[in-house]
């Protein structure tokens, strides 16, 4: 009986320890999973005891190979929030080029113009950004390496919430029509 008292004063001890901790606690726990060309990112926040989970898959990521003296080249992603928050993809980054911009098409005139998004795009909860060819997607400006067909490049994509997300994009010169009608070859 007075074995079993001492463990609970004890334990109320080191209880109220860790509560008269009067410091900001932060923790993050953040899982990346690559399956078949997927990637899933799971971040679950507790700062201060407010918790906060996002979640992202990342699919259809592809780079046009390098195309003759032309020193640019797009890349492609669809991305889908799986989370409970609001997120958005801020930049990508990669030590291929000079230069990493988001775009966007916009129409000037009847012709159709591609236009930097500095801000990057937002994906909401439950919704999908798709960067696909003829649509938005990533620029890469200024190459330093020449990527080629059968190449793979890591590129990384900064987004609010989720923070940086790496991903290996393969690189290709087939026709990339339309990503979201394709489930990869
Ligand atoms: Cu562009």
């Amino acid at each position: 009986m007075r074995k079993f008292i001492l463990l609970s004063v004890m334990a109320f001890s080191l209880g109220s320890l860790t509560a008269c901790d009067g410091r900001h606690s932060t923790s993050e726990v953040k899982t990346e999973i690559e399956s078949n060309g997927v990637t899933t990112v799971k971040t679950k926040t507790d700062e201060n005891g407010v918790k906060t989970e996002s979640g992202l898959e990342l699919s259809h990521y592809a780079v046009r190979a390098a195309l003759g003296q032309n020193p640019n080249t797009g890349g492609y992603v669809t991305v889908r929030n799986i989370g409970k928050d609001d997120d958005r993809l801020v930049s990508v980054t990669c030590d291929c080029a000079e230069k990493v911009e988001l775009h966007t098409m916009k129409m000037d005139g009847d012709k159709m113009m591609m236009a930097p998004m500095p801000e990057g795009f937002e994906i909401k909860a439950g919704q999908t950004l798709e960067l696909k060819p003829g649509s938005n997607h990533i620029m890469f400006i200024g190459l330093k390496t020449r990527p080629a067909d059968g190449d793979t490049l890591s590129l990384t994509l900064n987004f609010a919430k989720a923070g940086a997300v790496k991903i290996e994009a393969p690189v290709s010169n087939a026709p990339l029509s339309d990503a979201s009608q394709h489930s990869g070859h």
